[in-house]
């Protein structure tokens, strides 16, 4: 594992606005398997009501995946997304980890750090939903979010719908207009030649992205899923801007952070 101090890291990091850390806690990751296959089975103990449970499109278009909205909403494991995992002990155990939040000091200096999103990331087996280019930005947030842990629950590659990142894309925010960073379709075709890097990751590996690098991700060709934990973290007063809806914000370093 590199070490989350060392100076290539970041410099990586700031270079390309990605960096792969390594393997982190590789014993937490089957626990994490079992435990968002519980969840999306309708067999945690946690608060449905407040989980936010997106189910896969039929077709690949992201137009016709689920509504985004809270509750279960049936058992089965195609679902896309699931937002909330901060509220659960499992994950929010692998979030708290020291080295998660040397991570986050490095970003954001030594402040409480709050969850704008804990999220699980699928393309089930055969299936998997189109992912358009955006950044991991909201109009609706008095300041960006600057950071993103992403680690692999299942070995990722091109074949099984990996993230794909336009590397050195962070330096500028693109389509400020967007609620949520996605670019225009014309902003979209200038990158139609641009070489994409696939983040292709072993089952446990971290990697670190900047909020702002252009990404997106294509279906899952394999006959596995491709699961992923994907942890947006913010300065923890970040607030809304008028009209705006915060997605979380729970702290998870610092003074007020949820207990463990
Ligand atoms: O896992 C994916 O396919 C996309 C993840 C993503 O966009 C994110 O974590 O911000």
């Amino acid at each position: 594992m590199i070490e989350y101090n060392n100076q290539s890291l970041w410099d990586t990091f700031a270079l390309h606005g990605f960096a792969v850390l390594g393997e982190v806690a590789p014993e937490k990751v089957e626990a994490m398997r079992q435990r968002i296959d519980q969840i999306m089975l309708g067999e945690a103990n946690i608060d449905y009501d407040r989980t936010l449970m997106q189910l896969d499109s039929e077709d690949g278009e992201y137009a016709s995946a689920g509504p985004q909205s809270q509750g279960h909403k049936g058992r089965t494991l195609n679902y896309r997304k699931i937002e909330q995992l901060e509220f659960d002990d499992v994950f929010l155990g692998y979030m708290q980890l020291p080295i998660f939040a040397e991570v986050a000091r490095h970003v954001y200096g030594d402040i409480p750090v709050a969850s704008f999103r804990a999220m699980f990331m699928n393309k089930p087996a055969g299936k998997g939903t189109k992912l358009p280019l955006h950044q991991d930005r909201w109009k609706a947030l008095d300041r960006d979010p600057l950071l993103t842990i992403y680690t692999a629950l299942d070995d990722m590659n091109e074949e099984n719908g990996c993230v794909e990142l336009i590397d050195g894309s962070h330096h500028r925010v693109l389509n400020r207009d967007h609620h949520s960073g996605y670019l225009t379709e014309e902003m979209a075709r200038e990158f139609e030649s641009t070489r994409r890097t696939p983040l292709i990751l072993k089952a446990g590996e971290v990697a670190i992205l900047h909020n702002w690098t252009v990404h997106g991700s294509g279906i899952n060709g394999s006959p596995n899923p491709r699961r992923a934990f994907s942890v947006c973290l913010m300065d923890a007063e970040t607030r809304n801007l008028p009209g705006g809806e915060l997605a979380s914000t729970s702290i998870i370093f610092g003074q007020g952070a949820l207990p463990a």
